[in-house]
Formats: C-alpha cells, sequence, structure tokens
C-alpha cells in the first residue's frame, strides 16, 4: 500500500493525490451518508476493543462513527448526525418485498422472484399499450453512483424513455443550471481548503451552521484565529446559527437576492472594482450585463430588498476590494422560481471581479446530499446523460447508446419528464408505473394533497426503501426492501468534486438488496443480459468511469480498487494519472467549457416570488432545516438524542406579526395557504424578519407530531431548472382553536405496515 502524506500547504494550488489510509485494522472507512459536506468516517463494529456491544432500541448491536483524520476533506471532524449514524442502521427496516393490487388491500410479503416477474410483466405490458412514456421512475441523491448509473442506463437506455428524475431535482439543480449557463458545464470550481484562504466569505441562502456543520466549523475555527483577515457576510431572511457570525447580514426579503446581487454588480462597476483584464479575456457578455444592472440603484434596492443602503454599499465594497472572495450558496437560491437566474447574479460577480480559479475564491455551491454530485455525473437528472452529456445532443446519445451496446436512437432525444411533470402525468392518469427510489416525496415534494391524489391514479407505484414506514410507503403498492449505505459498496461524490469509496461493513437486512442489483436484475429478465450483467458494484462503477473520459468531470482513472488503496480522490482523475499531482481548481486558465472558451454574463431581470404576499395572505412561509434531522426523519428520527434536540416542529415568528396576528410564544398557530391548513406551536423570535415564517420540513403524516409543511407549498418552479419554489409560499396564520392534524391516511396500512414489515417493530 503506497502511503503518501496528503499536503495542505497555504495557497498550494496542488496536491498530491493519495491520502494516507487508517492503520487500524478493525476500522472501516467511509462517507457520511448524510450531507453533502461527505465528511470522512470511521466505522468501529460493535464491542470493538473489548468494549461491550451497544444495542439500538430493537435490540440491533450497533456500529459506532467517529471522524476520520486523514480524510481530505472533514479532516477527522464530525457532526452529530453523523456521530449517530449507527443508531439508525438496523431499526425499523423493511425486510422483504410486500405487495397489494390495490390500496385498499392490506400488503402481503411475496418473494423476490415474484416482484421481479410482476414488474417485468407490468412494463412489457405498458410499452405494448401505452409505450414508454407511461413509465418514470423518481431517484435520489442518496444512491450510491453505481445505483444511479444503472437506473439511468434501465430507463434511457432499456426502457427508451428519459423520465428518470431525482430529488436533486427539487435541491440542485438551479446549481446544475447556472454553472452550465454561466460557465459551461456543471461541476462546482472550487474545494474546501478556499474556506481557509478566503478574505471575504458571501454566504447567500445557506444555513451552513446547521446544515453543513464541518464546513461551518472550519470557517468558525478560521474567523477566531484572524478575525480581521476574514469578513463573513451572510444573506438570509432569518437570523439563523450561521449569520450570527456574520460581520454583515443582510435580512433581505425573501425573492429579492437578484436584485440585491445587480445592486452590488452595479456599485463595483462605479467604484472601479471590476477586473478588466479578465473581463476582456474571459468573458462574453459585459456589454448587455452592464445595462441589465443599471436599474438597480441602491436607494431602490435597498427599498426593494428592506436591507439598509449603508449595509448595501460596505458590502459592495468588499466585493471592490480584490481580495479573494468565496461565496457558498445553497437552498435559499436554488429554491427559486428564478433559481438559475439568481445563480447567474451570483456567477456575474465572480466574472466582473475575477474571482475564480484560483485559491480562496469562486462561487461554490454546497451540494445537499451525500452523492447529488454523483447522480450529476452518472446523468441522474431527466436532461442528462452519464459525464454530464445531454440528451438533446445527438453526439451524446451516440457515444453512451455505443459504450452501453445498444442499438443506434435507443436513447429518445428530448428530455424526459421532471420530477413534478411526473406528478402532473399521473394526474393526467398517464403514469402506468411510477417507481420512487431513496426519496420520501409524501414528505418533501411541493403542494402535497396533489402528489397524493395524483399518486392514486397510477397503475403501478413502486417504492424502493430501506425502512418500513415512510409516508410515501402508505401510497405504494410494491415495496422493494433496499439495502442501505453501509450493506452495499459504492461510491459518492461531496461538494469538492471528492469521491470516496463506501464499503458494505454490515450484513444486509432481511432480504434487502442494493438498488443497482434491483435494476440490473430487471434489465436481464427484460432481455438485455449483456448490458446487465456484472459480477460486483465493482464492475458498474468501471464502466461508468470510463464514459467520463475526456468530460468536465473526467474521472476515468479513479476505480474502487483504486480509491480502496489510496483514498478517496478528487477528479478530474485521469486514466493512468495515478502518479501525477493535480489542481484542486477548476478554470485555474480562465478556460471555459463553452464554444467560445469564454464564461458568460447573465442578464435575467429579477421577477420576485411566484406567490407574492398579498392582503388575504400577507406572510411568506420559508421552509428549511433543523441542525439534528435529516429530511424526512427516517433515519434522524430514530435517534433519541437528535429528537431531543428538536422535540417538535415549531413556526417561526417576528414578535411584531404575533402581536399583529394575535399569537403568543408556545401556543398553537393555525397556518393557512392556498392549499391547505396546518397547526403548529408558535415560536416568537427577533431571529426572523418582520413578515416572513420559518417552518421545518421535517415532520410527515407518521410523524406523531406531524406538521406537513409542503401541504401549503406551491408547485410553481423555475423555467430553465424546473426547480420548485419550495422556500416560500404566502399564507395567513391565526391562533388555532383546535389542533389540525393531516388526515388519517388509510385506516390501518400503518398497523398493517408495522406487523408485516419488521419483526422488531411487532
Ligand atoms: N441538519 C440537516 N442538514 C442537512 C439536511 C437536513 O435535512 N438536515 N439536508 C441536506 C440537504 S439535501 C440540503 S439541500 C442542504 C440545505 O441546506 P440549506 O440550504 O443551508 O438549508 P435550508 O434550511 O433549506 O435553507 C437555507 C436558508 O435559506 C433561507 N432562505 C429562505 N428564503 C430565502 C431567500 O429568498 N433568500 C435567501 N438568501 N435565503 C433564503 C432560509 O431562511 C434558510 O436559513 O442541507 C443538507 N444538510
Ligand atoms: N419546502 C421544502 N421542501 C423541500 C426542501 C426544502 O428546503 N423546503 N428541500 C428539498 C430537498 S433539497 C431535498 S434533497 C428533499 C429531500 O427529501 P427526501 O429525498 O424525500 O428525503 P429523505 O428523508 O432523505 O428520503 C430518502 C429516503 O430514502 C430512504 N433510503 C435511505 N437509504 C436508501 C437506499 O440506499 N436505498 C433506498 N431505496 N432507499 C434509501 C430513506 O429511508 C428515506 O425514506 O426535500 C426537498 N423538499
Ligand atoms: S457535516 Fe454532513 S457529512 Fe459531515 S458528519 Fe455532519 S452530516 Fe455527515
Ligand atoms: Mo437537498
Amino acid at each position: 500500500m503506497v502511503l503518501t502524506p496528503v499536503a495542505f500547504g497555504i495557497g498550494g494550488f496542488s496536491v498530491q493525490r493519495f491520502a494516507p489510509m487508517s492503520l487500524v485494522s478493525a476500522t472501516v472507512q467511509s462517507q457520511c451518508p448524510y450531507c453533502g459536506v461527505g465528511c470522512g468516517l470511521d466505522l468501529l463494529p460493535p464491542g470493538e476493543a473489548g468494549k461491550a456491544v451497544k444495542r439500538d432500541a430493537d435490540g440491533n448491536p450497533m456500529w459506532s462513527a467517529r471522524g476520520n483524520r486523514t480524510h481530505p476533506s472533514s479532516l477527522g471532524q464530525v457532526c452529530i448526525k453523523g456521530a449517530t449514524v449507527g443508531e439508525t442502521l438496523g431499526r425499523g427496516r423493511l425486510s422483504q418485498p410486500l405487495y397489494r393490487a390495490s390500496r385498499s388491500d392490506a400488503f402481503q410479503p411475496i418473494s423476490w422472484d415474484s416482484a421481479f416477474d410482476l414488474l417485468s410483466e407490468h412494463i412489457r405490458s405498458t410499452l405494448a399499450s401505452k409505450g414508454a412514456n407511461a413509465i418514470a421512475m423518481y431517484g435520489s441523491g442518496q444512491f450510491h453512483t453505481e445505483d444511479y448509473y444503472l437506473a439511468q442506463k434501465l430507463l434511457k437506455g432499456a426502457l427508451g424513455t428519459n423520465n428518470f428524475d431525482a430529488n436533486s431535482r427539487l435541491c440542485m439543480s438551479s446549481a446544475v443550471a447556472g454553472y452550465t449557463r454561466s460557465l459551461g458545464s456543471d461541476g462546482p470550481p472550487c474545494c474546501y481548503e478556499d474556506l481557509d484562504h478566503c478574505s471575504v466569505a458571501f454566504l447567500i441562502g445557506t444555513n451552513t451552521a446547521e446544515c453543513h456543520p464541518v464546513l461551518f466549523q472550519r470557517l468558525l475555527k478560521r474567523k477566531k484565529r484572524d478575525p480581521k483577515g476574514l469578513t463573513i457576510v451572510v444573506v438570509d431572511p432569518r437570523r439563523t446559527d450561521t449569520a450570527k457570525i456574520a460581520d454583515y447580514h443582510l435580512a433581505l426579503a425573501p425573492g429579492t437576492d437578484l436584485a440585491l446581487l445587480h445592486a452590488l454588480a452595479r456599485l463595483v462597476l462605479q467604484d472601479s472594482g471590476f477586473d478588466s483584464d479578465f473581463i476582456d479575456n474571459a468573458t462574453d457578455g459585459f456589454a448587455g450585463f452592464t445595462q441589465t444592472i443599471q436599474a438597480w440603484t441602491p436607494g431602490k434596492t435597498s427599498k426593494f430588498c428592506g436591507i439598509s443602503e449603508k449595509d448595501l454599499r460596505a458590502v459592495a465594497r468588499l466585493w471592490s476590494r480584490q481580495d479573494n472572495i468565496l461565496s457558498l450558496w445553497s437552498m435559499g437560491v436554488n429554491q427559486r422560481r428564478e433559481g438559475t437566474a439568481v445563480v447567474g447574479g451570483l456567477i456575474n460577480l465572480h466574472l466582473l471581479t475575477g474571482q475564480i480559479g484560483k485559491p480562496g475564491a469562486g462561487p461554490f455551491s454546497l451540494t445537499g446530499q451525500p452523492n447529488a454530485m454523483g447522480g450529476r455525473e452518472a446523468g441522474g437528472l431527466a436532461h442528462l446523460l452519464p459525464g454530464y452529456r445531454l440528451v438533446t445532443n445527438a453526439e451524446h446519445r451516440s457515444e453512451v447508446e455505443k459504450a452501453w451496446g445498444f442499438t443506434p436512437g435507443s436513447i429518445a432525444a428530448q428530455p424526459g419528464m421532471d420530477a413534478w411533470k411526473q406528478v402532473e402525468a399521473m394526474e393526467r392518469g398517464e403514469l402506468d408505473l411510477w417507481w420512487v427510489a431513496a426519496t420520501n416525496p409524501l414528505v418533501s415534494m411541493p403542494n402535497l394533497e396533489r402528489v397524493k391524489a395524483a399518486m392514486q391514479r397510477c397503475g403501478l407505484v413502486v417504492v424502493s426503501e430501506a425502512y418500513a414506514d415512510t409516508e410515501t410507503s402508505h401510497y405504494a403498492h410494491l415495496l422493494l426492501p433496499a439495502a442501505q449505505w453501509s450493506e452495499k459498496s459504492g461510491a459518492m461524490t461531496n461538494s469538492e468534486r471528492r469521491v470516496t469509496f463506501c464499503p458494505a461493513f454490515r450484513p444486509r437486512h432481511g432480504e434487502s438488496r442494493p438498488d443497482w442489483e434491483v435494476f440490473a436484475e430487471l434489465g436481464r429478465r427484460l432481455g438485455f443480459i449483456d448490458q446487465f450483467s456484472y459480477s460486483s458494484a465493482a464492475e458498474v462503477y468501471e464502466e461508468f468511469t470510463s464514459l467520463t473520459e475526456n468530460r468536465v468531470c473526467d474521472m476515468s482513472g479513479l476505480s474502487h480498487s483504486l480509491l480502496q488503496e489510496h483514498g478517496p480522490q478528487q477528479w478530474p482523475f485521469f486514466r493512468g494519472d495515478e502518479s501525477t499531482t493535480i489542481s484542486k481548481r477548476l478554470y485555474e486558465d480562465r478556460h471555459f467549457p463553452t464554444a467560445s472558451g469564454r464564461a458568460r454574463f447573465q442578464q435575467d431581470k429579477p421577477l420576485g416570488l411566484a406567490e407574492p404576499p398579498c392582503a388575504a395572505y400577507p406572510l411568506v412561509l420559508t421552509v428549511g432545516r433543523y441542525l439534528g434531522q435529516w429530511h424526512t426523519m427516517t433515519r434522524t428520527g430514530k435517534v433519541e438524542r437528535l429528537n431531543a434536540m428538536h422535540p417538535e416542529p415549531c413556526l417561526e415568528m417576528h414578535p411584531n406579526d404575533a402581536e399583529r396576528f394575535g399569537l403568543e410564544h408556545n401556543g398553537m398557530a393555525a397556518i393557512t395557504s392556498r392549499r391547505g391548513t396546518l397547526t403548529a406551536r408558535v415560536n416568537v423570535t427577533d431571529h426572523i424578519r418582520p413578515g416572513s415564517v420559518f417552518l421545518p420540513m421535517h415532520w410527515g403524516f407518521t410523524q406523531a407530531e406531524a406538521c406537513e409543511a409542503n401541504a401549503l407549498m406551491h408547485d410553481q418552479a423555475c423555467p430553465i431548472s424546473k426547480q420548485p419554489e419550495l422556500k416560500a409560499s404566502a399564507v395567513v396564520v391565526a391562533p388555532a382553536v383546535s389542533v389540525v392534524k393531516p388526515e388519517e391516511q388509510e385506516t390501518g396500512v400503518l398497523d398493517n405496515l408495522r406487523r408485516l414489515l419488521t419483526p422488531a417493530l411487532r
């Protein structure tokens, strides 16, 4: 084994590839399966080193987790979710395939063999009667890359429909579209080390403290070490834990970010803070851009955004200073009906000031899920193909068809249905098969009642799930038990383009199977023997990486064995390139993958919210996350310590609004949008700006403290990225006269599931 130390040189442009692996034999190394920071974990077996075996509440022996010091992305750090992941792995699992012909029946156990027969027959008859467009799959950034890759191959190659989309549509698609529009390709150009080198950190629409905690701690440490050397700006309508460490907190009105970014650019221009050499030699569209931003004078912008002109000017001076500016963003930017335009507005500022492709600088999108990046690489959205290719590009289709061994023309030339289009197709009765895998849309999609109604119009709803009792499972016909992270091996890519091998280190639960194995077996049963015969996940990965050769995300030199032997690696990682040093950043040469080789200024006019507040619904509801919970709580909801951190969902509301609407701290509020009403306890706090209220997204209808925030949210989306505006809907609040719980879902289903699913739950 080669053990070469990693170089973490200050200002270093390159890194030696190979991180040393831990020498502690009993520990297993992997990437944390929660957020996109992608921390390295050391996993210790139950009863390691003579200690008593710890068991979860169902009696399963538990692995424990701690930070892996040799992982270059996290350097031994870990947050509370990563540290407690061992407690989630065995509890409440789905252990065998279950089926019911109609939603009024009880689920019955069936064998995998029968499940495959049923699926392949259903697919054959749908193809014959309605065609491939009546089939769709909705996958997840929590797939391993191998799962993602084979889902593509099955739908886009074998079945001939591009109707594969993923929950990344709700998460990263504005970042993907924004990078592609401005820079010519997807791919975050920065790396975590930039947090150590930037002199300004511009955090917009990201609650890094709760959602990317290990990166936040890195920034916080830097700030404590060098308070004058680092200025932190946070742009968020709430005074989050992230905003508390900011030198400037711009608590802007929701949905006004693009105007703010244009106003900053206008001031930079006025102050001559731009980089004319960069603009002349590396960009297109500057003249048009300067026209677009002219309208956003400081006076007009400060009124529009609800921030002070003084702060606006001070932050503009930071951009003009020509120091290293790193901007970090996530859902406050992406989940907007103009999400792509806001990403473009942010990248404009980096192009204007030449702040890209150098240490401590660049537009850095913080990925949400642990492998949403791998999904993008593997073609995991309805308009993509593996290797950052597009289904609309004939050359790309032909390259992929050839590599996959399908006849020319097998891959459809039009983008498939994105996540919301899939729902609308079900609504119209046009989908005969909706296959949901590794996501829980009956908590996470907008306009939930519409999704529930639509699902009832679909002939066969298949749900591939690791856990027994999820909201979406209640609306399924066929439940397929998934072997999850720790039980299957595969690769994941984190926000800084670093790939970590995640080994199988625990036995599969019950009859569960890895998603990729299920897709491969179905492919073979449908007659595509050559295309879907693999003896291991390593073979799948190798096929995938060879398809990235000569693409921006070239990782053709990576394999499971290389990652196992040499530890996590960043891409690009060319074939045969194992022994050289590489750049950690993209675009250091100022050459961009567009036709002209130049990056493009964007010229979008700010539109504001799709559903602005009005007399009837005067408040803006925004929905996001708590530090100790992960999405729909199927995993973190099983950890007592995490539940104790956040015992119930609360409506955050400013004291002025509480007074105006007659609400008291700790009282119950009825929150109503055009789509429905729910109740939640009120937390009166000045941590949110007047006019905005906040709910967490986590508590679905199976939770005792159910609070279906997304039942209130609208489904309007960015026309370019198709990402819904999950950050804003207009609502009205009033004291609750009675507590509104989500309707009882199909009496008996829960009991039926609990009885059948895991002996431990009985
Ligand atoms: N603890 C925890 N961590 C997670 C997750 C989790 O479920 N729990 N999920 C992971 C995933 S998949 C994702 S995508 C990320 C999400 O990470 P974040 O995007 O950081 O989290 P959110 O809470 O969704 O939203 C971030 C902030 O956007 C603000 N916001 C709302 N509207 C606007 C606006 O108009 N403009 C601006 N500038 N800001 C606005 C909200 O007030 C909120 O503080 O977190 C990842 N990490
Ligand atoms: N209003 C509002 N809505 C939002 C958001 C918001 O900020 N505001 N955020 C959006 C974003 S960014 C995201 S990413 C989504 C997240 O929303 P979801 O994707 O719905 O949330 P999860 O709970 O992570 O769902 C993952 C599911 O996969 C299961 N699972 C885990 N491992 C495996 C596996 O290996 N195989 C299979 N088959 N199943 C597995 C888990 O048990 C869980 O049920 O929510 C979106 N919805
Ligand atoms: S910061 Fe994210 S990746 Fe790291 S331990 Fe926490 S949840 Fe896991
Ligand atoms: Mo996400």
